[in-house]
């Protein structure tokens, strides 16, 4: 039976962790056994100029001028998507800042050009923000920008910028940003066109309980009324070089996460898949996470900026052969997906 945001709020609050993580992987056994779910994948961030400041990011560059910011070229971000797709991934992820002067033209030729040269790797590409910008900068209705773009050789959209969701906390944290409303549109307008999505959570820094589980209860109502999404991701706060972190000071414990992880997993239960992205979570906690409602680790990743900009301090990639054993280790199942979540190959 469904749970009620005021149970998923007191399943938070008052259930002794190991408790609440074995019924969260029984509800993840239930729907996928011993499997866990991963992907080779390379992130691709084309740029850190970005037209925004939101306070808890340590990526982004507003000038053009300032001596680390960068705009890699189709030439470069083709070098890269190419070393990835030789070294066998499946899946590029493509976000970026919102560059001020990139027409929406140089976006669409970005994806037709990697489509035309990578026929078998999964192109997921661009955050709900990134929608947002183009649509705006373009002066197109969001569905026009999608349809373009799904032309283009879009797959999947990433789940990006969705923060949190609820209209008080949002503001406090990235008031400039798209609103939350605009955000769950975006997703609605992808799942109505058959592009399927992911949904993020960025938690850990100023919120309260309640508004991780409202942020849940948005997502779940839309994946009833449009269903797309594949996975939720919970991201973990990171403070170094950002101004909410100067604020906060720490990062989110590891009982938090694991349950965030675990009641997203009791509460979700429209969405396939929880991820437990190691990147964020560092190894040790997303290995006690597959035992907690976690069934996908993301993937190789190859390269990361956003988080290791705000400290970060794991390895920026994995091989394959690495993500395989960390899971049998585990006594899990191994198994690699693309970015639809089609299954490439299963090592038990
Ligand atoms: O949108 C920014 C977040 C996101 C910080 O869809 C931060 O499969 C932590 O969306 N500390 C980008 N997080 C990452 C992302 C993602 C990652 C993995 C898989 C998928 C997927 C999506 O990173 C941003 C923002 O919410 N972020 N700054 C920070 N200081
Ligand atoms: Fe820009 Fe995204 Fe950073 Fe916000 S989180 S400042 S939109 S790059």
């Amino acid at each position: 039976m469904r749970i009620s945001e005021q149970e998923a709020l007191d399943l938070f609050l008052k259930t002794p962790l190991d408790e609440l993580c074995a019924m969260a992987n029984a509800k993840k056994e239930a729907r996928h056994g011993k499997n866990v779910f991963w992907v080779n994948n390379r992130q691709i961030n084309y740029t850190n100029v970005c037209v925004l400041k939101c306070s808890f990011c340590s990526f982004s560059k507003i000038k053009k001028t300032d001596s680390n910011a960068y705009d890699w070229t189709l030439e470069e971000i083709i070098a890269k998507a190419r070393a990835a797709v030789q070294s066998g991934a499946k899946e590029l992820h493509i976000v970026g800042g919102l560059h001020p002067d990139h027409p929406f033209e140089y976006y669409l030729n970005m994806l037709a050009t990697l489509r035309k040269m990578f026929t078998g790797v999964n192109l997921k590409a661009f955050t709900a923000v990134e929608i947002c910008h183009f649509a705006k900068l373009a002066g197109r209705h969001v569905r026009d920008v999608l349809q373009d773009l799904k032309n283009a050789g879009l797959d999947a959209l990433p789940g990006g910028g969705a923060e949190l969701l609820g209209e008080e906390i949002r503001h406090k944290i990235c008031g400039k940003k798209e609103t939350g409303a605009e955000w769950l549109e975006v997703h609605k307008e992808a799942h109505l066109m058959g592009i399927p999505t992911n949904a993020t959570m960025l938690f850990g820094h100023i919120e309260k309980i309640e508004d991780r589980i409202e942020h849940m209860s948005l997502l779940r109502k839309l994946q009833d009324e449009a269903p797309g999404f594949f996975a939720f991701i919970p991201l973990v706060f990171h403070p170094e070089n950002n101004p909410l972190g100067h604020k906060v000071g720490h990062k989110a414990s590891e009982e938090d996460v694991l349950r965030t992880i675990a009641v997203s997993r009791l509460f979700m239960d429209n969405f396939p898949h929880i991820k437990a992205y190691w990147i964020q979570t560092g190894i040790p906690t997303a290995m006690k996470a597959i035992h907690a409602g976690a069934s996908d680790l993301d993937g190789t990743i190859m390269e990361e900026k956003i988080t290791h900009a705000a400290g970060a301090d794991t390895w920026v990639g994995m091989s394959p052969e690495k993500m395989r054993g960390l899971i049998q280790n585990e006594g899990l199942i191994p198994v690699e997906r693309d970015a639809l979540y089609d299954v490439i190959s299963v090592s038990p």
